[in-house]
């Protein structure tokens, strides 16, 4: 296995001299050398050279130091220390680096980028001069925290007082991601999530360094974002789900907390309106959109393609034109993303006259423009990001193109797992854990690796209709996915990222996850 050529333990280890050397003098005993093995660590990283047998402690003295004035880096700390305290029955201090790293602290460093150093790298060194994490962005050392938190005890997930002997093992990890995108999709128009639901998403998905959050906010079920300039989208076109439920929606005062959260987590909001099709919720809510002027019933089944808004009505684009407005208004991010897919209703020349006039709308505000691939049947703007959805990819995009791949019978977590699962669709294939992983990006379209801005995952939301729900279609597949966005394709090895993953079971269960127990994994390990 590559992996294990690029594993070196270091049994003769020039980091730490002397077993369990304690960061601190009231250290308890570092666990033996025999339970010390390679850490399951997801995704896997660039460089790992762990010692098998020096630990070092964290103790309630241990202190958090960090690089001065950098954005975030404080925050950083304090979620640091609160995954600590529960253990350490103590919150532990946060200073500003001040001198010369030293034994008990905690370094969360932003330094200038090098060559080797530079995005969301980071470089991880854990040694009885410290535990130090060095990048070049704050969102570079988020990702240090992260790995971090892995080689912590699993029992460091677990809430409430429950002291223990807190200690990681020494070494050294050098990391940076393969793709810069590596995103999570979440419908929320077919059932509605809270921004409760959506905070956990974003933590879950953080957790394992995905960085983009695209959220579908509005489809035939439902519209999900208020929109002031046409407020009966939410009133009536959000007053419904798939089944018949209650439905709901986003006031802009929800999103803004929805796009903050996901920003202390590293993680881009980028919203999506479908057009021309997918938009009955809008078509309900406003009967001028309608070609005929009628307005459609609502709609809570899981039917797509039959809706569309009318090309040849003006009123459509100055509709487009407010909404568009209103979006890029209140997302930071560069992206809008105006769906175009799965047009059954519209000829192809007013398909491609709708998306183009669409394309013009989000520059106008400001924003590029991301779409589903059908767009590259159309006349599409140099600019515009396309995002690979269907499994066939045998088209390509014109020249420099950038691409995001999330080709559903790989990526798509609301397909089956198999044929006994209850939740999901199954119209892509059943996609269990192995059949993302088991999938190299760079061969899907025939375009140069260059042009592949990264990967996304999907969860539509026809069938899962609770958080548990998101859950279960989450894990374990995600953490594939999360290794595929960002580690090399050399370093990556099915038999080998399986071990991997059946050790993070106890992390998830401290979280109160509720996972697919996929019979691909030997969860025992
Ligand atoms: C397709 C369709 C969505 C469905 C989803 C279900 C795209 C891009 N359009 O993906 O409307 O919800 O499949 O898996």
């Amino acid at each position: 296995m590559q992996q294990q050529t690029a594993w070196r333990m270091l049994l003769t280890c020039a980091l730490v001299a002397g077993a369990a050397t304690a960061l601190h003098a009231q250290a308890a005993a570092a666990p033996s050398t025999a339970t010390t093995r390679r850490p399951g660590l997801i995704p896997w990283p660039t460089s790992v050279e762990m010692s098998s047998s020096d630990a070092i402690a964290i103790t309630n003295h241990t202190v958090i130091e960090v690089t001065p004035g950098q954005e975030g880096l404080w925050r950083l700390a304090t979620d640091l220390a609160r995954l600590l305290r529960p253990a350490l029955d103590a919150t532990i201090g946060i200073r500003d680096i001040a001198g010369p790293a030293a034994a008990g602290t905690i370094r969360l460093e932003v330094v200038p980028a090098t060559a080797a150093l530079a995005g969301d790298g980071y470089d991880l060194a854990i040694s009885a001069n410290g535990i130090r994490i060095e990048a070049a962005t704050p969102a570079g050392v988020f990702y240090g925290t992260q790995t971090l938190r892995q080689l912590l005890p699993w029992a460091i997930e677990l809430r409430g007082p429950r002291p223990f002997a807190v200690s990681v093992p020494a070494g050294h990890i050098t990391d940076r991601p393969r793709y810069a995108w590596r995103g999570v999709l979440l419908d929320v128009s077919r059932h509605f999530f809270s921004v409760a639901d959506v905070k956990r998403y974003i933590d879950l998905s953080a957790m394992y360094k995905m960085n983009r959050l695209h959220l579908h906010l509005s489809d035939d079920q439902g519209w999900r974002i208020e929109i002031a300039s046409w407020p009966n989208l939410t009133r009536y076109g959000g007053s419904t789900a798939v089944g018949g439920g209650a439905g709901g929606f986003y006031t802009k005062a929800d999103y803004a907390e929805i796009v903050a959260y996901a920003r202390d987590r590293f993680m881009m909001v980028i919203p999506e309106i479908e057009m021309p099709s997918h938009c009955n919720a809008a078509l309900a809510s406003y009967p001028e959109l309608t070609c005929d002027g009628v307005a459609p019933t609502l709609y809570t089944g899981i039917e797509v393609g039959f809706s569309n808004f009318c090309f040849e009505k003006d009123i459509t684009f100055k509709f487009l034109d407010d909404v568009i407005r209103e979006l890029a208004a209140m997302t930071p991010g560069p992206y809008v993303h105006i769906g175009g897919d799965e047009v059954k209703t519209m000829t192809p020349a007013q398909y491609s006259g709708f998306m183009e006039r669409a394309q013009a709308i989000v520059a106008r505000h400001g924003k590029t423009a991301i779409a589903w691939d059908e767009i590259i049947h159309g006349t599409m703007l140099p600019t515009t990001v396309v995002q690979y959805w269907r499994p066939d990819a045998s088209l390509a995009p014109p020249p420099g193109t950038k691409l995001i791949l999330s080709p559903a019978n790989r990526l798509y977590l609301d397909m089956k797992y198999d044929d006994t699962t209850v939740l999901g669709l199954n119209w892509a294939g059943n996609v269990d854990v192995n059949v993302p992983y088991e999938w190299d990006p760079a061969k899907h379209v025939n375009v140069p690796e260059s042009s592949i801005l990264g990967v996304e995952t999907a969860i539509w939301s026809e069938t899962p209709a609770t958080i548990r729900d998101l859950e279960f279609l989450l894990f374990p597949r995600l953490p594939a996915v999360a290794e595929l966005g960002w580690t090399a394709q050399p370093a990556r090895d099915w038999t080998d990222f399986r071990m991997r993953l059946g050790a993070q079971a106890p992390r998830w269960s401290a979280l109160g996850i509720n996972a697919f127990w996929s019979p691909k994994i030997d969860w025992t390990r």
